[in-house]
């Protein structure tokens, strides 16, 4: 078998419109047939039936709102009104998690939605859930949690809400994957596969935020965006893959649990959307590219814009790096970054599989001409090179 793609595989599923769904599949096909080839799919609710939160937080296939109250009742949680207008920026604020509970009862289709709660930050209770094996080999939040990033921020979230409740189309930060599992209740899903921006984007305009419905006056060519719809049921897991434009509607009471993450297999991704964000930001800068520290500058408005820039971004690549290099170098003792992963993500063929992607993303930062100019890239970028080199061959 070459690893290509199957026929009536996957790629066939995604070409005919219709979502791929896996009862079980090992962690290795999982790489093989969604994470390489970049296509979504939807996994059964065996891989999510051991959560704790599938059987405390949920009666009758309901939310139990009594037992939610009473475990995280004091906690402040962003609120968003998902109200009749279809902007982006849903209006939002924070709300005891009491109150919350509360009036989404009282009034299930009040269009309040607790989204992007930062459940297990917030949290010292017990562990209610974690992650399907599949998506265990995520660099941004398993490192996160060693220091390895940034600031004291994660990308996982917990989202509750009614039948009326829903999330505008977008596209996930830093161009990431997501996956979202549904503790109880069901979602619409509208997935759109990458390369069909122009039908939906417009430099003036910005982009179509309802995707079922779009504006025809300002998106003339909306309907025609080729996607694919389906309802994830209960215990269900929807993989989201780089850069393919969604939006989600709840039927129902609903809760959910998603990460953002990303991985060897998607940071050529993430790399070439800075690049594209760095282009846009130097284009808007282009009448005060001769002032002294313009370089800087435009990394600073490209963290503001992007929540990421050049200098951190090489910085979590160097990190991976390091960490799989030594992880390589001594195979019998398992880093505390690599504890978390599934142990096929620590097999050597893996290890070595991931410097090669890495090396893939630093030779194109080598290249780019935003990074050359950027104290200390160039100079360890190149050194890490040199190291990965003389660890796995040029091969
Ligand atoms: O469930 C939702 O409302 C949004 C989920 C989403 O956008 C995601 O999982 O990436
Ligand atoms: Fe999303």
């Amino acid at each position: 078998m070459d690893g290509g793609p199957v026929d009536g595989g996957p790629a066939d599923d995604v070409s005919a419109g219709v979502i791929p769904r896996r009862d079980d599949i090992s962690v290795e096909d999982f790489v093989r047939e969604y994470l390489v080839p970049n296509l979504p799919v939807v996994l059964g609710p065996r891989f999510t039936d051991d959560w704790p939160a599938r059987r405390l937080w949920v009666a009758d296939g309901r939310p139990d709102f009594v037992r939610l109250a009473s475990l995280y009742g004091g906690a402040q949680v962003p609120v968003t009104h998902c109200g009749a207008v279809d902007t982006p920026d849903q209006q939002c604020g924070e709300m005891e998690f009491g109150k919350f509970v509360d009036q989404w009862r009282r009034d299930p289709r009040s269009g309040l939605y607790c989204k992007d709660w930062h459940f297990a930050l917030d949290r010292e209770a017990p562990q209610v859930y974690s992650p399907p094996s599949p998506m265990s080999n995520d660099w941004i939040n398993v490192f996160h949690d060693h220091g390895g990033l940034e600031g004291r921020d994660d990308y996982r979230f917990c989202y509750m809400g009614g039948g009326s409740t829903w999330t505008p189309f977008h596209e996930d930060v830093f161009r990431s994957y997501s996956w979202s599992t549904n503790i109880c209740g069901e979602k619409y899903w509208i997935l759109v596969p990458p390369g069909q921006t122009d039908l939906f984007t417009d430099p003036v305009r910005g982009w179509v935020h309802n995707i079922a419905d779009p504006d025809e006056v300002c998106f003339p060519h909306a309907r025609r965006v080729r996607r694919i719809e389906f309802v994830q049921g209960p215990g269900e897991t929807v993989f989201v893959p780089s850069g393919w434009w969604h939006q989600v509607r709840n039927i129902g009471d609903t809760i959910s649990i998603n990460h953002n993450w990303a991985n060897e297999h998607n940071l050529c991704h993430l790399y070439r959307r800075l690049a594209a964000d760095m282009a846009r930001v130097r284009h808007a800068l282009r009448d005060v590219a001769d002032m002294d520290d313009f370089v800087e500058h435009a990394q600073r408005v490209l963290r503001a814009d992007s929540g990421s820039d050049y200098l951190g971004f090489t910085r979590f690549v160097l990190h991976m790096a390091n960490i799989y290099l030594r992880q390589l170098a001594d195979p019998g003792s398992i880093s505390p970054e690599l504890r978390d992963l599934d142990p096929y993500f620590r097999a050597e063929v893996s290890l070595r599989r991931a410097l090669r992607l890495i090396d893939d993303v630093l030779e194109l930062l080598a290249a780019d001409p935003a990074a050359r100019e950027l104290d200390p890239i160039p100079a360890d970028v190149a050194r890490m090179r040199a190291r990965i080199a003389s660890q796995i061959g040029d091969a």
